[in-house]
Order: C-alpha cells, then structure tokens, then sequence
C-alpha cells in the first residue's frame, strides 16, 4: 500500500471555514485507490507551514503529496501548474506581511506541479465536475507550501504538487460578498477522484 501526504489549511483572512481542513480529516487514515491517506493541517503562517509539511516528508516517506487549499471566488476545481520563489500579500495568521521576499534565496525561479494536473481536469469533468489548470497559485501561503514542498522532492520522482478548490456552500453562506461554492460533499468526491487517478 501506498501512502499519500495530503495537506489542507485552517481558515484565514475573510473565510471562517476552510473547506480543505474538513478534506483533510474526513480522508486521514483512509484507503483511497492505491493509496493510504496521511491527513496534515497546516497553519496559516510563513514561519510554520512549510516547515511542517518538511517534517511531514521526512516523518511520513510519501509516495505521493497533494496538498490543497482554498481559492475563494474560482468556481472550478484548479490544479495548479507551477510554484514561485515568492511570498507576497495579505497577512498570514501571525499577523505577517510579506513583500517580494524569496522562500529560499538560492532557489530556482520556479517549479511545475509534478500531479498529472491535465489527468486530473480530465477526469474531473468527465464525472461532472468543472476543472480547469491553473497557471498560478498566487504568492500566499499556498504558493509557499507548494514550493516548499516540489524544493524537498526535487530529486525524488513522486506525484507532488497543489490544488486550489472552491469554497463550500457553508463558508459561502457565511461570507459577506457571495461566491461561486460547491456542496461539502462534492468536493469531498473531486478530491478522491483525482487520488484514485493518481499513479
Ligand atoms: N488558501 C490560501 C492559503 C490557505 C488557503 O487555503 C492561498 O491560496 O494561498
């Protein structure tokens, strides 16, 4: 059996919930496909979350790494395709603003997602679930674990990389501005469809 490394993030700025944090429980410890699930939320913060999914790495031995986040207003389910050696934007949960700063001085520009992100859009519509690449996950603190993480694997060839998904109907009910939202629930299936096509 392998074992997947699954990250998602607790709730930040103007969103109450974060419906990666749910994912992320609900699939820890299960069996999805080929692979067992290892569940890790991540705190919102530049000083610990790349850290902690380094930990993970090292603790875990993954086979694979698929690290999600929210990207409230986007209406599709957006793998993304590369990462940068940036952090820049709206405060983190510490309360720290970032601007132009690299997350590794010495690193490389950037890194493309390693997950077969055009497999994933595939299949994600072909079971009705709108989809779409992504060419950037931003400067935040999805950007930095994504980059954080693709660093650490560099040399590795296992499926790694991130995905942005829309907000759930209970985060958006609870938002002053609407947005696009999907049900809890298929979310919860995009997110096991795109394990079960995982190599
Ligand atoms: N989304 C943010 C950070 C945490 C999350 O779920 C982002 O897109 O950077």
């Amino acid at each position: 059996m392998k074992t997947l490394l699954l990250t998602g993030f607790e709730p930040f700025l103007e969103f109450p919930i974060n419906p990666t944090e749910q994912i992320v429980k609900q699939l820890d410890g299960l069996t999805v496909g080929e692979y067992q699930i290892k569940g890790l939320l991540l705190p919102v913060t530049y000083e610990e979350a790349g850290q902690r999914v380094l930990d993970a790495i090292k603790q875990v031995h993954p086979d694979a790494v698929i690290s999600l986040g929210l990207a409230g207003g986007r209406a599709s389910i957006t793998p993304e395709r590369i990462a940068i050696n940036c952090r820049d934007g709206a405060p983190d949960n510490n309360g720290v603003v970032l601007n132009d700063a690299p997350i590794y001085e010495d690193g490389p520009d950037g890194y493309f997602s390693k997950l077969p992100i055009r497999k994933f859009v595939e299949t994600l519509k072909d079971n009705g679930y709108p989809a779409e690449i992504s060419n950037t996950a931003g400067t935040y603190l999805c950007n930095n674990v994504m980059y954080t993480a693709l660093h650490a694997l560099k040399d590795q060839s296992i499926p790694a990389g991130f995905v942005h998904i829309p907000a759930s109907h209970e985060l958006a009910v609870k938002q002053k501005k609407t947005s696009p939202s999907w049900s809890s629930h298929d979310l919860l299936e995009a997110v096991k469809l795109m394990i079960h096509v995982l190599d």
